[in-house]
């Protein structure tokens, strides 16, 4: 069996997605993810210019040599371009094997480890007050997980604080906006949320919090040590991780479990972490992780390491990408949390798809392969539309990050 065409599809239901569809000589076609928040183009660019033409022709099976084809045989290894534009066609690849064997894609790599896949949401609340009510419609619907983010009193706009309800859109405007923020009022702020959270929801709720890479590593020591007694199950991205040695001094001051990977695109940006037991939770997901195959890889090395997987799932990764990590998930020993923001209902029509959240867990497809397609038709009437993430300066306009 050969690949025949591989298509790149690019739609904006409610928010940009780059598809890429591979078929085959029998016609059994596969879909893999190919979106990278606020640079949608220079993936699309990047398929279509120097991948596509490498599949035509080649053995839709051969999933972990076309992997190493598209890594090693480019010379320009790694970075998010280059493994989001990997992981869609590793992912195609294996729907397309899961198709072809009459199997869901769990099965192929192990089947189950667990009944359903543990997820959790985002209670999202510009006051304290507003968050109460955001947290309990959570645990109303059954998660046994919700992420707490809350305004700062003192700034006008916090990244991360989406609006009340379901969907989280932080690519907000075709040029990045710009935003103010103040560490000083973050951290006395913060720890009086939890405290507020765990009096009002008792010790069993698991509760989370998202730094978005905003401070330094004896800062975040000082927060993840003030959040200790709120025991959190995790602080995640508390530095930026270019650094992996970070997160050592982190390390050294708090008990706070650590989550962080989710702009990681290969194991090399992780392996210290990993292997020195730096962090936890690790975030790597198949879209950004160059798919199922190199994902697999991270997590392995990661359950050596006492490190469970914590994958990314916000909006902007399509429900191409949570179908295949719904298969990962369900079939490796080290599963810790998958994160669960559903698509609005218009992206969920673009994207027709099997795994169903029931309470609080999500369930993949029993159906052959990912158990999800694009309606190509529906998706050609949402043109692409320039977004981009915001950016944050400090009070005397030094250029921060989120
Ligand atoms: O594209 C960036 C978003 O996916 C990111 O800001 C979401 O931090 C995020 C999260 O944890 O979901
Ligand atoms: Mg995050």
């Amino acid at each position: 069996m050969r690949i025949v065409e591989a298509r790149v599809i690019v739609t904006c239901p409610g928010r940009n997605f780059v598809t890429l569809k591979i078929v085959t000589e029998d016609g059994v076609s596969g879909v893999g993810d190919a979106t990278l928040n606020g640079r949608e183009l220079a993936v699309v660019a990047y398929l279509e210019e120097h991948v596509v033409p490498l599949l035509i022709g080649r053995d839709p099976a051969r999933i972990e040599d076309t992997w190493q084809y598209l890594y090693k045989g480019s010379y320009w290894r790694r970075g998010p371009v280059t493994m989001t534009a990997i992981a869609a066609v590793d992912t195609a690849l294996w729907d397309i094997k899961g198709k072809v064997a009459g199997l869901p894609v769990y099965q192929l790599l192990g089947g189950r480890s667990r009944e359903g896949v543990t997820v959790y949401g985002h209670a999202n609340a510009a006051t304290a007050e507003e968050l109460m009510p955001e947290i309990a419609r959570f645990v109303a619907r059954g998660y046994r997980a919700v992420r707490v983010q809350t305004g700062i009193p003192g700034l006008s706009s916090v990244y991360g604080v989406g609006h009340k309800g379901d969907s989280y859109e932080p690519a907000n405007a075709a040029l990045p906006e710009e935003a103010v923020w103040d560490t000083a009022l973050y951290l006395d702020h913060v720890p009086r949320v939890f405290a507020d959270v765990r009096a009002e929801f008792g010790p069993h709720l698991r509760l989370l919090h998202d730094v978005h890479h905003r401070l330094t590593p004896i800062e975040a020591a000082r927060l993840g040590r003030s959040l200790e007694p709120f025991a959190l199950t995790w602080l995640e991205d508390p530095v930026p991780a270019e650094l992996q040695d970070g997160f050592r001094l982190i390390r050294q001051h708090t008990t706070t479990p650590l989550a962080v990977g989710e702009v990681f695109n290969t194991v090399w940006d992780c392996h210290e972490l990993i292997t020195s037991q730096l962090i936890d939770y690790i975030r790597t997901t198949v879209v950004h992780a160059g798919g199922i195959t190199h994902l697999r890889r991270i997590f392995d090395l990661a359950a050596l390491h006492h490190v469970r997987s914590g994958s990314h799932g916000a909006t902007d990764l399509s429900p191409v990408c949570m179908a295949a990590a719904l298969h990962l998930d369900l079939a490796i020993p080290n599963f810790g949390l998958q994160e669960y923001m559903p698509h609005p209902p218009e992206a969920d029509e673009v994207f027709p798809h099997g795994y169903h959240f029931e309470d609080g867990y999500l369930h993949p497809s029993e159906t052959p392969g990912l158990g999800v397609d694009i309606d190509e038709e529906l998706a050609a009437r949402y043109p692409y539309r320039p977004a981009s993430l915001p950016v944050n300066r400090l009070t005397d306009g030094t250029l921060h990050s989120w």
